[in-house]
């Protein structure tokens, strides 16, 4: 049994579609960051870190990372149709991808929702959002670029978590980027047609809207 800490409209749906591919039992806990439940002592005492998505397994493991929760529960419970498996060579470009999208185009996505974060000045704040923009652009450019030479999927015909991921990001990436991303488009088409994940997809943009409204944490 699993529980996920997570929100509607987070990244945290990543770990959500995928636990729901699983065919895993699971139960969800809400953290809704704009009321700051993530900084309770409560919480802190789950994830030191202060960020979701929290997987906690009933065998006592706790993972605070949202690409560490996908490979654990893909790993442990051997769901080749969710990751190649180690020793299958598509499982490099898995992890490949999964990392670049992680450390690299996710990066600047935070960086531009929490421009407040990295502002030196009030009036700075528009000059850090374009650059974390720009560097969105063009990391999500190569993605572009791989999936229409490799695609429809980041391993070619092959369904993974990594599509997963990618589906997330789509879905407040169009305030970051400002042209057309047409394998992008088509790899995130496919994976929310999914049924375990179609549904989860309509809340996440629910959570989106909201989040919207209310405003990250400061
Ligand atoms: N490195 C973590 C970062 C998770 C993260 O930043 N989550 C956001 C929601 S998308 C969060 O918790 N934000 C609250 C904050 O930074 O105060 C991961 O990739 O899972």
């Amino acid at each position: 049994m699993y529980t996920l800490y997570c929100q509607n409209g987070t990244r945290a749906t990543a770990a959500h579609m995928v636990l729901a591919e699983t065919g895993l039992r699971y139960e969800l806990r809400q953290i809704d960051i704009t009321a700051n439940e993530h900084r309770t002592p409560e919480f802190f005492a789950i994830n030191p870190r202060g960020t979701i998505p929290v997987l906690v397994d009933d065998n006592g493991a706790t993972i605070c990372e949202t690409i560490a929760i996908m490979l654990y529960l893909a790993d442990k419970h051997a769901l080749e149709h969710l990751a190649p498996v180690p020793t299958d060579p598509l499982r490099a470009t898995l992890l490949d991808w999964l990392v670049y999208h992680a450390a690299e185009v996710q990066e600047p996505v935070k960086r531009s929702y929490y421009a407040h974060r990295y502002a030196l000045r009030a009036n700075d704040l528009e000059a850090v959002r374009e650059h974390a923009n720009d560097a969105f652009q063009k990391r999500w450019q190569l993605v572009e670029e791989h999936l229409i030479q490799q695609g429809p999927f980041h391993l070619g015909d092959r369904f993974s978590v990594v599509d997963i991921y990618l589906l997330v990001t789509s879905t407040y990436s169009g305030k970051l980027a400002n042209s057309e991303f047409p394998a992008i488009e088509e790899c995130s088409r496919r994976t929310a047609e999914r049924p375990n994940i179609a549904p989860i997809l309509e809340d996440h943009r629910a959570g989106l809207e909201r989040i919207a409204k209310l405003g990250v944490p400061q």
